[in-house]
C-alpha cells in the first residue's frame, strides 16, 4: 500500500509535467509574432578564365585549369553585409589574391583597364592560403546587401600565385568576371583523355622497356577558349621526384616517308603540345596555348601522345623508350 503510494506520485507529477509542456508548446506556436525575413543571401559562381570576360585574354601560365570559385553575399544588417569568397583546387601553400576592382572608363585609366588598377579594400580585397583544395575567406562590410548585388559594379579577380601580380595583363587572372552577379553561361567544350603506361597498347612492339616505375599514368586535357583557341594541360600521376618528362605531341605521318620510317614526325608539334613537366613524387603538371581550335585538336588532328622516358636518353625513333604513347586526344 505504502509501496503503490510513492509510485504512484512521480508518474502523477510526470503526467502533470508532460501536460504543462504540451500547453506551453501550443501557447508558443499560437502567440509568437510574425518572424522577421531570414537574411537575404545568394551565391555567384565563377568558371576558370577560359576568355569570357576577354576572349584575348584566357588565362596563360603554369597552374591547373581547374580553379573555380564563388561568391556569396550575406545580409547582416540592412546597411552591412558578409562577402565569402570560395576558391576550389588550390594549390597548397600558395597565396592568391582575391580582390574586388572598380569599374572604370577605359579612357581615364592609366592603362586603359576598363576597371582601377587597385582593388577596393573597402569591398572585398583579401588573400586566401591555398590547401590543396577548397578554402575560404570573408569580410564584413559597411555596404548593404542591395548595393553590393545591384548597384555596385567592379569585377571581381582571382590572381594567379604563381607569377607577379599584374593589374593590366588579363591573362594572368585564373577567374575575372562582373562582382557578385549572375555569369553568363559559356558552354566551352573541354575533355580529359586518360593514359595509361605503355605496355603495348599502341603496338606490342613499342611496349616500354626501361627503369621506370609502371605507376606512372597520364591525363591530357583540351580546353576550348571564348577565341577559338585552347589551352593543352597534361597531368602525371606517379611522377619521379625531380626528374624532366618531355611531353608531345608527334604528327602522325606515312613511314615509307619520314627518315626512319618512324609512322609519325620525328619532330614534336610545338604549336599544340611540346612541353617539359618537372616531376614531383606525385600529380605533376604543365600547359601551354595552342592556335588549333578544340574541334580541330579532338576530331581532326592525328598525331600522338608521347612522354619521354626521363631516365634514359631521349631517342624518337624507339617507342620502347616512351613510359606513355597514344592516339593523341582521342579516346
Ligand atoms: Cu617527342
Amino acid at each position: 500500500m505504502k509501496f503503490t503510494r510513492h509510485l504512484a506520485l512521480p508518474v502523477l507529477a510526470f503526467a502533470l509535467l508532460a501536460g504543462t509542456q504540451s500547453c506551453k508548446k501550443d501557447d508558443v506556436e499560437t502567440t509568437e509574432p510574425t518572424p522577421t525575413p531570414p537574411a537575404m543571401s545568394s551565391t555567384y559562381d565563377y568558371e576558370f578564365n577560359n576568355g569570357q570576360v576577354v576572349p584575348t585574354a584566357a588565362y596563360d601560365g603554369s597552374h591547373m585549369d581547374n580553379v573555380t570559385a564563388s561568391i556569396t553575399v550575406t545580409e547582416l544588417t540592412s546597411s552591412t553585409a558578409r562577402i565569402t569568397v570560395t576558391l576550389n583546387n588550390t594549390i597548397a601553400g600558395e597565396t592568391y589574391h582575391t580582390h574586388a576592382h572598380d569599374a572604370a572608363d577605359p579612357n581615364t585609366t592609366p592603362n586603359g583597364t576598363p576597371y582601377n588598377e587597385s582593388p577596393n579594400t573597402a569591398v572585398y580585397t583579401q588573400m586566401i592560403m591555398g590547401n590543396g583544395g577548397t578554402v575560404s575567406a570573408s569580410q564584413d562590410v559597411s555596404m548593404s546587401y542591395a548595393d553590393i548585388t545591384s548597384s555596385y559594379e567592379g569585377f571581381f579577380v582571382v590572381h594567379d600565385p604563381l607569377q607577379p601580380i599584374t593589374t593590366t595583363d588579363i591573362s594572368t587572372y585564373l577567374i575575372v568576371g562582373s562582382f557578385a552577379r549572375t555569369q553568363a553561361a559559356t558552354n566551352l567544350s573541354s575533355m580529359t583523355f586518360p593514359y595509361a603506361f605503355n605496355t603495348g597498347q599502341v603496338a606490342a612492339a613499342y611496349a616500354y622497356s626501361g627503369m621506370h616505375d609502371s605507376s606512372l599514368s597520364g591525363d591530357l586535357k583540351i580546353q576550348e577558349l571564348a577565341d577559338g583557341t585552347s589551352r593543352v594541360s597534361v597531368m602525371l600521376n606517379n611522377s619521379m621526384d625531380g626528374e624532366m618528362y618531355h611531353v608531345h605531341a608527334h604528327d602522325a605521318a606515312d613511314p615509307n616517308t619520314t627518315p626512319n620510317n618512324t609512322p609519325y614526325n620525328e619532330t614534336p608539334n610545338a604549336g599544340l603540345c611540346t612541353m617539359m613537366v618537372t616531376g614531383n613524387g606525385g600529380t605533376a603538371g604543365g600547359s601551354q596555348m595552342s592556335s588549333m581550335s578544340y574541334a580541330d585538336i579532338t576530331s581532326v588532328y592525328e598525331g600522338f601522345f608521347v612522354v619521354h622516358d626521363p631516365l634514359q636518353p631521349i631517342t624518337t625513333t624507339d617507342p620502347t623508350t616512351y613510359v606513355l604513347l597514344g592516339l593523341f586526344a582521342r579516346n
